[in-house]
């Protein structure tokens, strides 16, 4: 397996999950794919994703799953995504798991919403959860209207290239922006996910939990696969909640890509990883 994939086969990841787990740490997999043309491939895609839960259950490991909508035929129909997501989030309530809904560009932020408010109202707020990005201006106000729903929520900067009439262009405002929405919904008593590799916004949210008291069971630090290893080991040496978001599968190339957009110096360990097996 490459540094940031965790092989090809559904066999490949879940044994290591098995090994993440061994050291500590929960995941979540995700299927790589997205932006299908195609109905097939998007119903591949579905039952690939309702397969994971059924490996994981099988395997006793700790792990849910992540998907992207555009994988599953957002980019072809509205309806159609809707069916394949209800599979999904169907199965991942069968076996007590629980499926997160990533967040692509911002041109399908709004119908990725009300298809995830929609599951939650079918499915229920243990089983489906959703990803919020601190780079958007709307974000407030979705946190804002998502936290009454009491849904559970991933926080993120955002990975992809958007225009400054939709993102903070600075990043000071993208940081400020994220303590905020953390600092909301936590307050709000809605479980939140930290997905960062930021050491300083790592470090406030374990201030701001002590300081609020705001309990164990409502919060949990993300980072990807392959990414800060030792940070998320010495987190849960400290005793926090990390999980793993880790990718596999054949279509990486888009997930590379933004890896590489956020630190260049990513680039080499992907080139290294071509001239593996
Ligand atoms: N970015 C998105 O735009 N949508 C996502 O759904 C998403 N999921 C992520 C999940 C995890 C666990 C992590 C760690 C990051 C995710 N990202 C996602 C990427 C972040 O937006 C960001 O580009 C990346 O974490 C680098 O920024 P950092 O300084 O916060 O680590």
């Amino acid at each position: 397996a490459s540094r940031f994939v965790a092989g090809e086969t559904l066999d490949e990841a879940v044994d290591i999950v098995k090994k993440l787990n061994e050291e500590g740490l929960v995941v979540t997999l995700d299927l790589l794919g997205e932006s299908v043309t195609t109905r097939e491939e998007a119903r591949q895609a579905t039952d690939s994703i309702v397969t994971i839960f059924d490996a994981i259950a099988k395997n006793g490991v700790n792990s849910n799953v992540s998907v992207k909508l555009t994988q599953l035929g957002l980019d072809i129909n509205y309806d159609f995504c809707l069916e394949n997501m209800r599979r999904i989030a169907a199965k991942a309530k069968e076996k007590n798991n629980f499926v997160r809904i990533d967040m692509e560009d911002s041109p399908r932020v709004q119908q990725t919403i009300d298809l995830f408010k929609t599951l939650v109202q079918e499915y229920g707020k243990e089983h489906v959860g959703l990803v919020i990005q601190s780079y958007l201006y709307r974000s407030e106000s979705d946190v804002e209207e998502l936290g009454e729903m009491g849904v559970n929520l991933r926080i993120v900067k955002g990975a992809y290239k958007e225009p400054k009439d939709v993102a903070f262009p600075d990043k000071k405002d993208v940081d400020d922006n994220y303590l905020k929405l953390v600092a909301m919904h936590l307050k709000n008593g809605c479980y939140t996910a930290i997905a960062t590799h930021d050491e300083n916004i790592i470090n406030w949210t374990k201030r701001f939990v002590k300081e609020n008291n705001i309990p164990d069971d409502l919060y949990e630090f993300q980072m990807l696969y392959g990414v800060r290893n030792g940070l998320q080991r010495q987190l849960v040496a400290e005793g926090y909640k990390v999980r793993v978001y880790t990718p596999f599968g054949k279509d990486w190339y888009p997930y590379f890509t933004r890896r590489i957009a956020e630190r260049p110096a990513n680039a080499l360990f992907v080139l290294k990883s071509f001239f593996r097996d």
